[in-house]
């Protein structure tokens, strides 16, 4: 019997998105994220007395801002060495051989894969077969597993392969490759890198997605880390566990305010959610986001005050553990109590302003208010930039949200109103 790791997509040294600007956040902790990720693992595999240990590509975010990362790097895989532990590993998009221009010499236990041809390599001491072809470019978009060779007979086979398995929706198409051509490959074990969810998505042979170490924004929520895998005398691949790597925990918490009246309730709930969700993450530093929900007379009120309300629960957060939790943001997905078809029947007027805010866009506005900039002081230009030039849609669709119910509720509480 014997085991080994599967990890994949380290990310070393990526920034955690939209936390560090907070003076408030625990900084360093997050700072450091994904390296205290890749130490976690290498005392997991030490602790665990494995075999060897496989990274599926994308052990580096990038290109390296300095040294730092690789010598990180390195000063990790020598534990392994003198553990006696090899460590194979294939680079991905975000790592491929053109991308990342800095290098170090490896210690003599990280095998790379080549990126020209796929190759394999063969453990030390054990009948074991490993077979991987590494990014040269980030942009690869032929099958790379297709020229994978041959199983080793008598061995256990184990392909590594950064991919876009089946084409998912929403990832970069990179070396795709179907689930029919790996389970008929005939190895015992796929290794897959590249998408960031955990996911077996089959049996006998496994084909395997790890996931990431760490979660680096708030579209990756949960327990990250890596697959142990446990391989019996036949060869057969007798369990596969899942081991937490985490250090920092994104959490997406929806509150429902449909029964609730006044800010006094949100802010109470808001208190109790974010207590829970500290006591669910075990002793790691929570980043949590809340998103309100549900059909509420609140929901003109709650974005009229939108950044007073994240404040407060900014500070409800820090009062209830400053060092643990850092809030990313609240989310606003309410909906209003009032129609607007009843509100468009009190006069012409308000029939024509409701019509023009539901084609509202904020990046759209006409010229005479971009023209008004040039005249107000260096601060007001500075909010109303923020204002008229967000970056993404989904900044855009909120500003027109918080804009409707204003609107809303100033025509609904306007003397016009029965
Ligand atoms: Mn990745």
């Amino acid at each position: 019997m014997f085991k080994f790791i599967h990890a994949a997509d380290i990310h070393l040294d990526s920034p955690l998105v939209g936390l560090s600007q907070h003076e408030e956040a625990p900084a360093e902790a997050i700072r450091v994220a994904t390296r205290t990720a890749l130490t976690r693992l290498i005392d997991y595999a030490i602790s665990e007395q494995v075999a060897f240990l496989v990274i599926a590509g994308d052990l580096y975010d990038g290109d390296w801002k300095d040294f730092g990362t690789g010598i990180s790097f390195n000063h990790e895989m020598r534990k392994l060495e003198s553990a006696n532990i090899p460590v194979y590993l294939i680079y991905g998009n975000h790592d491929a051989e053109s991308r990342v221009t800095k290098s170090l010499t490896l210690p003599s236990n990280v095998h790379v894969f080549p990126t020209k041809n796929p190759a394999t390599f063969q453990h030390p001491t054990l009948p074991v077969s490993l077979h991987g072809q590494g990014f040269a470019t980030p942009a690869v978009t032929e099958n790379l597993a297709s020229n994978y060779p041959e199983p080793v007979g008598e061995h256990y086979n184990i392909g590594l392969l950064h991919t876009n398995l089946g084409d998912a929706d929403g990832h970069g198409n990179y070396a795709p490759s179907n689930l029919n051509q790996l389970v008929g490959h005939g190895y015992h074990y796929w290794a897959l890198g590249h998408i960031h969810q955990r996911k077996i998505h089959h049996s006998n042979p496994h084909v395997v997605y790890s996931g990431n170490t760490q979660g680096r924004h708030i579209n990756e929520t949960g327990g990250k880390g890596c697959y142990l895998v446990t391989i019996n005398d036949e060869l057969e691949t007798e369990n596969c566990h899942f081991q937490e790597l985490d250090s920092v925990r994104w959490d997406n918490v929806e509150i429902d305010c449909s029964g609730l009246t006044d800010e006094h309730q949100v802010l109470t709930t808001v208190r109790d959610r974010i207590s829970k969700a500290l006591n669910d993450v075990d002793g790691r530093l929570l980043a949590i986001r809340l998103t309100l929900t549900g059909h509420t007379t609140l929901h003109e009120s709650l974005h009229a005050e939108h950044t007073r309300l994240t404040a407060e629960a900014r500070n409800i957060a820090i009062e209830i553990d400053h060092e643990s939790i850092w809030l990313e943001g609240v989310r606003l997905k309410t909906q209003s109590l009032l129609d607007p078809n009843e509100l468009a029947k009190q006069d012409d007027l308000t029939a024509f302003v409701l019509d023009a805010l539901e084609a509202f866009d904020p990046s759209d506005l006409p010229m005479p208010v971009a023209n008004l900039q040039k005249k107000l002081p260096a601060d007001a230009i500075k909010a109303l930039a923020g204002a008229l030039k967000p970056g993404t849609d989904q900044e855009r669709k909120e500003i027109a949200e918080d804009v409707t119910a204003i609107v809303l509720q100033a025509i609904a509480t306007s003397d016009s109103a029965s």
